[in-house]
């Protein structure tokens, strides 16, 4: 085992639209980096197992409707109730491997015509990622691999809405992958990406918060 006192996790988190492949790439980084030894999790967002959790999960199965200000702040509690979980096992040097974060939170309630500003307001403080990795489609081709369910948002001129707003958001510090290749291909580049981050991490870069 890797771990020491000394050295701690990285925070990973995946960004993309649905059926970008994050939940797939999540799963297939978490067995990577167990096989070199590592302590890591999969974690995501939205934690549906806690008691805000199932009001976000009846609300995107459409058996409730929420004011588009409510929902968004929903959302956010759910990161800020995982926040001191998330920031002990980093520090106990457990990487997390985080499919979807703050990201989709501006992303979707902006994309529903709340302000980018507002939407960003009740995530300051919450833990910054270590890296982004946006697994960059577009919405059209995400449409043609189907299995789009019957959740909320899962349509596609929604999601044409929600890719630019992700375009809006990223930063030089986002890693943008190309979806639309093989999945091994992609999953090469993730691991090359990730590596990096949890070595830098153990050497020493601090955790910071967002979004300064
Ligand atoms: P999954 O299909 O990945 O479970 O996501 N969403 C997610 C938001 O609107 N705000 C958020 O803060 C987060 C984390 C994206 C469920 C849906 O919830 C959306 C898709």
């Amino acid at each position: 085992n890797r771990q020491s006192n000394e050295s701690r996790g990285a925070l990973i988190v995946l960004e993309g639209l649905d059926r970008s492949g994050k939940t797939s790439q999540s799963n297939r980084l978490l067995s990577f980096l167990e096989g070199l030894g590592f302590s890591v999790e999969a974690w995501r967002f939205p934690d549906r197992n806690t008691c805000v959790g199932g009001m976000i999960s009846s609300y995107l199965a459409n058996k409730s409707e929420l004011d588009d200000h409510t929902i968004h702040l929903l959302f956010s509690a759910n990161r800020w109730e995982k926040r001191s979980l998330m920031e002990s096992k980093l520090k106990s040097g457990t990487t997390l491997i985080v499919d979807r974060y703050s990201y989709s939170g501006v992303a979707f309630s902006s994309a529903k015509g709340l302000d980018i500003e507002w939407c960003k307001a009740p995530e300051i403080g919450l833990l910054a990622p270590d890296l982004v990795l946006y697994l960059d489609i577009p919405p059209e081709k995400a449409a043609e691999r189907g299995g789009y369910g019957s959740e909320r948002y899962e349509q596609l001129e929604f999601q044409q809405k929600v890719s630019q707003q992700y375009h809006i958001l990223r930063d030089p510090t986002w890693q943008i992958v190309d979806a639309r290749l093989p999945m091994e291909d992609v999953e090469k580049q993730l691991k090359e990406l990730v590596l990096d981050s949890v070595t830098a991490c153990r050497k020493g870069k601090s955790l910071s918060q967002l979004w300064l």
